[in-house]
């Protein structure tokens, strides 16, 4: 349960935000603990008493192992003042931390506990149910978000099921290069992906490595901040997959607003993971501004100042934030349904000033993040995201057809590929892509050259990336992470094979 807080001095140049002083946000809450209920309401969250922000439970390894046995079953606690039941990793709003080092194993064992569920494979044949209707619901199984690892089982094979009372034994060893940063783990049953991701079936995972050796980043107090999006309806239940679609708040660490406690001066390291089903995010704190060093888990070249940080369903970032003067201000992350900023959390700046040094430069760990040049490039795809039928029952498609179990595309291990991306409808799609990390050549919001495993594909827009497949034969899977668009079949199966054993 280390949280690795550390009391170390520091200051800033630029003040935290437009002073905006203290507002009617009232007296703070102690500690928030898991299992606990919070002291507030919906309705009063927005003029407090506001729980301070809590951490994860936290598992580390050691001596290159972390085992970790979950459990998926209902959990029953507070959320927002409510009592909820609601799928979960072992009973709370969100998985414990789980960190390693880059070139670790991670040996997870999870066990089904939630009730009996009917459905028995994930290619079903069975027309009535089809491959890309929401289903399963109290089946599952883990994805590991981000790691370069195989996608055999006993890995990272998200095409299997663990049924009622089953057991899966996975086996992950974290390349000695990947690049040191945020991930997260998540359940990835095609079928109930939304519903048990947006439920809370998600929980950070830290890979650390060289970047966390600096120094100036070491000595930040760390804070893991995962947003995520429960759906419920009046009976704190979610059976019914249209209580997806409903709008509401974000919750952080399954709180609904907390405080996030600053000294002035001082730098804070920040994990954050956009653990939603659905809510493309864009993170702003004022006029303060944010030094991102990874994004999705990979160090940037250099630590680079950014006024926003977009983050759609599926990114993580690194940041530093330094704070200036006392003051309480709203982290927004977007708009709500309404137009109005939506608030995830307040950042109190208060106390003895800790002038701490903000790091800049050059960033390492990114032995894995090679340029990809044209000239290594051996095969190139068109891609398009969209949708088939009519409004009442459409599917989603990429390149004209919802998943199925039966055409994963063959590709030969060592292929270097650029894909172009079309988004062929209203609605923003994040292209997510398992095992193998791309470099953005344009789109997405971001510059060219970032390394990402999830980007967005905004409304009627296209994305270039190019990307290795490297190290790994197996299946495994590309799709949207608007979750509810890949269960209804925005994903597509990909095959990964030795090389000379396509003719
Ligand atoms: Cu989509």
């Amino acid at each position: 349960m280390s949280n690795r807080n550390r009391k170390l001095p520091g200051i800033d140049r630029r003040t935290l935000l437009m002073g905006m002083g203290a507002t009617a946000l009232g007296g703070v809450v102690g500690c928030a603990r898991w299992g606990v209920p919070t002291q507030v309401s919906s309705a009063l969250a927005a003029v407090g008493p506001q729980p301070e922000l809590a951490q994860p439970p936290e598992e580390v390894s050691r001596d290159g192992l972390l085992r970790v046995q979950m459990e998926a079953k209902y959990g029953r606690y507070d959320l927002a003042g409510r009592p909820v039941m609601l799928r979960s990793f072992d009973g709370g709003p969100l998985g414990r931390t789980l960190r390693v080092q880059a070139g670790d194993q991670l040996r997870l064992s999870l066990h089904n506990r939630l009730p009996y569920d009917p459905l028995e494979a994930l290619c079903t044949a069975v027309p009535e149910i089809g491959d890309n209707t929401p289903r399963g619901f109290n089946v599952t199984n883990m994805h590991v978000h981000g790691l370069h690892v195989s996608p055999d089982s006993p890995a990272d094979n998200v095409l299997l099921l663990i049924r009622h009372d089953e057991r899966q034994h996975y086996v992950y060893d974290i390349p000695e290069d990947q690049p040191p940063g945020t991930y997260f783990y998540h359940a990835h049953f095609h079928g109930s992906v939304a519903l048990q991701v947006a439920s809370g079936m998600a929980g950070a995972l830290i890979v650390e490595g060289k970047v966390d050796r600096i120094p100036e980043i070491r000595a930040a107090r760390e804070q893991v901040i995962v947003f995520q999006t429960q759906r419920f309806d009046d009976d704190g239940v979610c059976e019914d997959y249209r209580v997806l679609a409903q709008p509401g708040p974000v919750y952080v660490n399954g709180q609904l607003r907390p405080l996030i406690r600053m000294q002035p001066g001082e730098v804070q390291r920040w994990r954050l993971v956009n653990a939603s089903h659905q809510l493309n995010m864009e993170l702003a704190l004022g006029d303060h501004q944010f030094t991102a060093l990874c994004y999705d888990g990979n160090p940037l070249y250099e630590t680079k100042r950014v006024d926003q940080v977009p983050m759609v369903p599926g990114n993580r970032a690194d940041l530093l934030v330094k704070a200036g003067k006392p003051g309480r201000y709203p982290l927004v992350v977007g708009k709500d349904a309404d137009g109005r900023d939506l608030i995830a959390a307040d950042i109190e700046v208060q106390g003895e000033v800790r002038e701490m040094p903000l790091f800049s430069g050059r960033l390492p760990g990114r032995e894995m993040l090679k340029d990809i040049d044209e000239k290594d490039v051996t095969f190139g795809r068109r891609l398009e995201f969209g949708l088939a039928g009519n409004i009442s029952g459409n599917k989603y498609t990429i390149n004209g057809l919802p998943f199925s179990c039966e055409d994963p595309w063959l590709i030969p291990l060592g292929a270097v590929e650029e894909w172009e991306v079309y988004n062929h409808t209203a609605e923003s799609h994040p292209f997510h892509i398992h095992v193998n990390p791309f470099q953005m050549l344009s789109g997405g919001n971001v510059p060219p050259g970032t390394w990402l495993d999830t980007v967005n594909l905004a409304p009627f827009q296209r994305i270039r990336f190019r990307t290795r497949f490297e190290n790994y034969t197996g299946t495994f899977v590309f799709h949207c992470h608007n979750l509810t668009h890949e269960d209804l079949g925005m994903m597509q199966a990909v095959r990964v094979v030795p090389p000379g054993s396509l003719a």
